[in-house]
Protein backbone atom coordinates (compact mmCIF):
# COMPACT_ATOMS: atom_id res chain seq x y z
CA UNK A 1 0.00 0.00 0.00
CA UNK A 2 1.14 3.70 -0.67
CA UNK A 3 2.13 5.87 1.76
CA UNK A 4 -0.38 8.98 1.82
CA UNK A 5 1.36 12.07 0.12
CA UNK A 6 0.24 14.29 3.13
CA UNK A 7 2.91 11.50 5.68
CA UNK A 8 5.35 11.33 3.21
CA UNK A 9 5.22 15.45 3.16
CA UNK A 10 5.28 15.66 6.75
CA UNK A 11 8.15 13.30 7.22
CA UNK A 12 10.50 15.28 4.27
CA UNK A 13 9.69 18.06 6.49
CA UNK A 14 10.87 16.79 9.86
CA UNK A 15 14.06 15.73 8.34
CA UNK A 16 14.67 18.59 6.99
CA UNK A 17 13.60 20.62 10.29
CA UNK A 18 16.42 17.86 11.88
CA UNK A 19 18.95 18.25 9.83
CA UNK A 20 18.82 22.20 9.96
CA UNK A 21 18.91 21.79 13.71
CA UNK A 22 22.16 19.58 13.65
CA UNK A 23 23.83 22.05 11.29
CA UNK A 24 23.23 25.10 14.04
CA UNK A 25 24.72 22.56 16.35
CA UNK A 26 27.78 22.06 13.92
CA UNK A 27 28.01 26.01 13.56
CA UNK A 28 27.88 26.39 17.73
CA UNK A 29 30.41 24.28 18.19
CA UNK A 30 32.94 25.59 15.75
CA UNK A 31 32.30 29.27 16.98
CA UNK A 32 33.40 28.14 20.43
CA UNK A 33 36.15 25.84 19.28
CA UNK A 34 37.68 28.49 17.69
CA UNK A 35 37.86 30.23 20.46
CA UNK A 36 39.07 27.42 22.73
CA UNK A 37 41.61 26.68 20.13
CA UNK A 38 42.55 30.76 20.30
CA UNK A 39 43.54 29.75 24.05
CA UNK A 40 45.28 26.95 23.59
CA UNK A 41 47.09 28.23 20.95
CA UNK A 42 48.03 32.15 22.40
CA UNK A 43 49.24 29.89 25.58
CA UNK A 44 51.24 27.83 23.52
CA UNK A 45 52.45 30.83 21.84
CA UNK A 46 53.38 33.17 24.33
CA UNK A 47 53.02 31.95 27.67
CA UNK A 48 55.86 29.17 29.08
CA UNK A 49 52.64 27.01 30.52
CA UNK A 50 49.81 25.47 28.70
CA UNK A 51 47.08 24.41 30.80
CA UNK A 52 44.78 22.76 27.67
CA UNK A 53 46.34 19.16 27.08
CA UNK A 54 43.82 18.07 24.55
CA UNK A 55 40.26 19.52 23.01
CA UNK A 56 37.23 17.30 21.21
CA UNK A 57 34.38 17.94 19.66
CA UNK A 58 31.77 16.30 18.47
CA UNK A 59 27.91 16.49 17.54
CA UNK A 60 25.64 13.93 19.16
CA UNK A 61 24.71 11.12 16.75
CA UNK A 62 21.08 11.11 15.64
CA UNK A 63 20.67 7.92 17.21
CA UNK A 64 22.03 8.83 20.54
CA UNK A 65 19.41 11.81 20.48
CA UNK A 66 16.97 9.50 19.75
CA UNK A 67 17.72 7.10 22.65
CA UNK A 68 18.35 9.81 25.15
CA UNK A 69 14.93 11.94 24.25
CA UNK A 70 13.32 8.17 25.01
CA UNK A 71 15.42 8.18 27.98
CA UNK A 72 14.30 11.55 29.57
CA UNK A 73 11.18 11.81 28.01
CA UNK A 74 12.07 14.75 25.75
CA UNK A 75 9.83 15.82 22.89
CA UNK A 76 11.91 14.85 19.66
CA UNK A 77 11.29 18.33 17.66
CA UNK A 78 13.46 21.23 16.81
CA UNK A 79 11.83 23.26 19.93
CA UNK A 80 11.85 20.02 22.56
CA UNK A 81 15.44 19.20 21.67
CA UNK A 82 16.67 22.94 22.21
CA UNK A 83 14.81 23.49 25.70
CA UNK A 84 15.33 19.62 26.70
CA UNK A 85 18.76 18.39 25.70
CA UNK A 86 22.11 20.36 26.29
CA UNK A 87 24.50 18.39 25.52
CA UNK A 88 23.84 18.11 21.26
CA UNK A 89 27.07 19.85 20.70
CA UNK A 90 29.72 18.84 22.98
CA UNK A 91 33.51 19.78 23.67
CA UNK A 92 36.10 18.57 25.97
CA UNK A 93 38.81 20.09 27.20
CA UNK A 94 41.60 18.11 29.16
CA UNK A 95 43.56 19.45 31.15
CA UNK A 96 46.83 18.68 33.17
CA UNK A 97 45.55 19.75 36.94
CA UNK A 98 42.44 20.59 38.36
CA UNK A 99 43.67 24.02 38.98
CA UNK A 100 43.64 24.52 35.39
CA UNK A 101 40.20 23.77 35.43
CA UNK A 102 38.90 26.39 36.77
CA UNK A 103 41.46 28.53 34.94
CA UNK A 104 39.93 27.70 31.40
CA UNK A 105 36.50 27.93 32.95
CA UNK A 106 37.20 31.39 34.07
CA UNK A 107 38.73 32.52 30.70
CA UNK A 108 35.24 31.23 28.85
CA UNK A 109 33.19 32.47 31.33
CA UNK A 110 34.65 35.92 30.96
CA UNK A 111 34.41 36.09 27.13
CA UNK A 112 31.38 38.84 26.59
CA UNK A 113 29.60 37.28 23.90
CA UNK A 114 29.09 34.04 25.92
CA UNK A 115 26.39 33.29 28.00
CA UNK A 116 26.68 30.83 30.73
CA UNK A 117 23.14 29.28 31.37
CA UNK A 118 24.23 26.43 33.82
CA UNK A 119 27.20 24.78 35.40
CA UNK A 120 27.41 21.44 36.66
CA UNK A 121 30.62 20.90 39.44
CA UNK A 122 30.99 16.97 39.21
CA UNK A 123 34.18 18.23 40.76
CA UNK A 124 33.31 19.30 43.81
CA UNK A 125 30.40 16.83 44.19
CA UNK A 126 31.85 13.98 42.38
CA UNK A 127 28.50 11.62 41.23
CA UNK A 128 27.90 8.35 43.93
CA UNK A 129 29.50 6.39 40.50
CA UNK A 130 33.08 8.13 40.89
CA UNK A 131 31.98 10.73 37.84
CA UNK A 132 33.95 13.63 37.73
CA UNK A 133 34.29 16.58 35.74
CA UNK A 134 33.39 20.15 35.22
CA UNK A 135 29.95 21.14 33.17
CA UNK A 136 29.47 24.31 31.48
CA UNK A 137 26.11 24.67 29.56
CA UNK A 138 26.52 28.07 27.39
CA UNK A 139 25.09 30.15 24.76
CA UNK A 140 26.69 31.10 21.51
CA UNK A 141 25.71 33.24 18.95
CA UNK A 142 25.76 31.70 15.41
CA UNK A 143 24.84 34.52 12.72
CA UNK A 144 23.03 32.79 10.04
CA UNK A 145 21.44 34.90 6.96
CA UNK A 146 18.29 35.79 8.13
CA UNK A 147 18.67 35.35 11.96
CA UNK A 148 20.96 35.26 15.16
CA UNK A 149 19.76 32.02 16.69
CA UNK A 150 21.80 31.00 20.22
CA UNK A 151 22.99 27.71 20.50
CA UNK A 152 23.62 25.53 23.37
CA UNK A 153 27.20 23.88 23.98
CA UNK A 154 27.96 21.66 26.27
CA UNK A 155 31.71 22.22 27.17
CA UNK A 156 33.32 19.18 29.96
CA UNK A 157 36.48 20.53 31.48
CA UNK A 158 38.80 17.24 33.26
CA UNK A 159 41.89 15.98 34.14
CA UNK A 160 43.40 13.39 32.46
CA UNK A 161 42.65 11.52 35.18
CA UNK A 162 39.21 11.85 35.25
CA UNK A 163 39.29 11.52 32.02
CA UNK A 164 40.70 8.10 31.86
CA UNK A 165 38.40 6.63 34.29
CA UNK A 166 34.91 8.62 32.75
CA UNK A 167 36.15 7.32 29.20
CA UNK A 168 36.67 3.55 30.85
CA UNK A 169 33.21 3.67 32.30
CA UNK A 170 31.50 4.84 29.32
CA UNK A 171 32.66 1.93 27.60
CA UNK A 172 31.86 -0.34 31.13
CA UNK A 173 27.71 1.25 30.95
CA UNK A 174 28.01 0.35 27.25
CA UNK A 175 28.65 -3.09 27.10
CA UNK A 176 26.65 -3.85 30.10
CA UNK A 177 23.71 -1.21 29.43
CA UNK A 178 21.98 -1.53 33.60
CA UNK A 179 23.03 -4.43 34.66
CA UNK A 180 27.01 -4.00 35.07
CA UNK A 181 28.11 -6.48 37.72
CA UNK A 182 28.51 -5.06 41.32
CA UNK A 183 32.07 -5.78 42.11
CA UNK A 184 32.92 -3.76 38.83
CA UNK A 185 30.57 -0.55 40.29
CA UNK A 186 32.88 -1.06 43.50
CA UNK A 187 35.93 -1.05 41.30
CA UNK A 188 34.99 1.89 39.65
CA UNK A 189 34.54 3.94 43.00
CA UNK A 190 37.50 2.74 44.13
CA UNK A 191 39.61 3.42 41.21
CA UNK A 192 37.78 7.06 40.87
CA UNK A 193 38.87 7.57 44.19
CA UNK A 194 42.78 6.58 42.97
CA UNK A 195 42.39 8.99 39.83
CA UNK A 196 41.53 11.85 42.44
CA UNK A 197 44.80 10.94 44.19
CA UNK A 198 46.93 10.63 41.55
CA UNK A 199 45.58 14.38 40.08
CA UNK A 200 46.12 15.79 44.15
CA UNK A 201 49.72 14.26 44.31
CA UNK A 202 50.20 16.01 40.74
CA UNK A 203 49.02 18.82 41.31
CA UNK A 204 51.60 19.33 44.52
CA UNK A 205 54.47 18.34 42.10
CA UNK A 206 53.52 20.86 39.70
CA UNK A 207 53.04 23.45 42.70
CA UNK A 208 56.44 22.85 43.58
CA UNK A 209 57.85 23.02 39.82
CA UNK A 210 56.16 26.49 39.59
CA UNK A 211 57.26 27.71 43.11
CA UNK A 212 61.21 26.26 41.91
CA UNK A 213 60.98 28.27 38.53
CA UNK A 214 59.88 31.28 40.46
CA UNK A 215 62.28 31.15 43.11
CA UNK A 216 65.69 30.66 40.12
CA UNK A 217 63.93 33.48 37.89
CA UNK A 218 63.95 35.53 41.18
CA UNK A 219 67.33 34.69 42.80
CA UNK A 220 69.06 33.04 39.65
CA UNK A 221 70.57 30.39 41.57
CA UNK A 222 68.93 26.94 41.80
CA UNK A 223 67.16 26.72 45.38
CA UNK A 224 67.82 23.13 45.10
CA UNK A 225 71.91 23.06 44.24
CA UNK A 226 72.95 21.06 47.35
CA UNK A 227 76.77 22.98 46.10
CA UNK A 228 74.87 26.37 47.03
CA UNK A 229 72.44 25.43 49.91
CA UNK A 230 69.82 28.37 50.29
CA UNK A 231 69.39 28.44 54.20
CA UNK A 232 65.56 27.77 54.88
CA UNK A 233 65.39 31.35 56.43
CA UNK A 234 67.09 32.94 53.40
CA UNK A 235 64.57 30.34 51.11
CA UNK A 236 61.82 32.39 53.21
CA UNK A 237 62.97 35.89 52.64
CA UNK A 238 63.16 35.14 49.02
CA UNK A 239 59.55 33.96 48.57
CA UNK A 240 58.12 36.76 50.67
CA UNK A 241 60.41 39.17 48.57
CA UNK A 242 59.04 37.91 45.15
CA UNK A 243 55.44 37.22 46.97
CA UNK A 244 55.54 41.39 46.97
CA UNK A 245 56.47 41.84 43.61
CA UNK A 246 54.28 39.69 42.25
CA UNK A 247 51.46 40.88 44.24
CA UNK A 248 52.48 44.81 42.75
CA UNK A 249 54.03 46.12 46.14
CA UNK A 250 57.34 47.19 46.88
CA UNK A 251 60.26 47.08 44.03
CA UNK A 252 57.58 47.31 41.54
CA UNK A 253 58.65 49.74 38.86
P1 LIG B 1 27.40 10.61 25.72
O1 LIG B 1 27.38 9.30 25.01
O2 LIG B 1 28.73 10.94 26.31
O3 LIG B 1 26.87 11.73 24.88
P2 LIG B 1 20.66 15.28 33.72
O4 LIG B 1 21.79 14.91 34.61
O5 LIG B 1 19.63 14.20 33.61
O6 LIG B 1 20.07 16.61 34.03
P3 LIG B 1 22.37 14.93 31.41
O7 LIG B 1 22.14 15.31 29.99
O8 LIG B 1 22.69 13.49 31.66
O9 LIG B 1 21.15 15.46 32.23
O10 LIG B 1 23.50 15.89 31.94
P4 LIG B 1 24.96 15.66 32.44
O11 LIG B 1 25.00 15.04 33.79
O12 LIG B 1 25.61 17.00 32.28
O13 LIG B 1 25.58 14.59 31.41
C1 LIG B 1 25.89 14.94 30.12
C2 LIG B 1 27.07 14.15 29.64
O14 LIG B 1 28.09 14.10 30.63
C3 LIG B 1 26.80 12.69 29.32
O15 LIG B 1 26.22 12.58 28.07
C4 LIG B 1 28.21 12.11 29.41
O16 LIG B 1 28.99 12.51 28.29
C5 LIG B 1 28.76 12.85 30.61
N1 LIG B 1 28.44 12.10 31.83
C6 LIG B 1 27.56 12.45 32.79
N2 LIG B 1 27.53 11.54 33.76
C7 LIG B 1 28.42 10.59 33.44
C8 LIG B 1 28.86 9.37 34.07
O17 LIG B 1 28.42 9.00 35.13
N3 LIG B 1 29.81 8.65 33.41
C9 LIG B 1 30.34 9.04 32.22
N4 LIG B 1 31.27 8.27 31.66
N5 LIG B 1 29.94 10.17 31.60
C10 LIG B 1 29.00 10.93 32.20
P5 LIG B 1 25.41 11.26 27.66
O18 LIG B 1 24.36 11.66 26.69
O19 LIG B 1 24.92 10.55 28.89
O20 LIG B 1 26.44 10.36 26.96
Amino acid sequence: MDTPTSEVAATSARIRDMRRLLMTYRFGLDELMTKIVVLRDEFREIRDYNPIEHIGSRVKSIESIIGKAQRKGIPLTPDGLREGMFDIAGIRITCGFVSDITRVRDLLVGQSDLTLVEERDYITHGKPNGYKSLHLIFQVPVFLSDRVENVTVEVQIRTIAMDFWASLEHKIHYKYGHDVPKHLITELRLASDVASQLDRSMERIHDEVLEYTRLQQASGVDPYDEAFPIPTMALEALREMTDVQREGGAGEQ
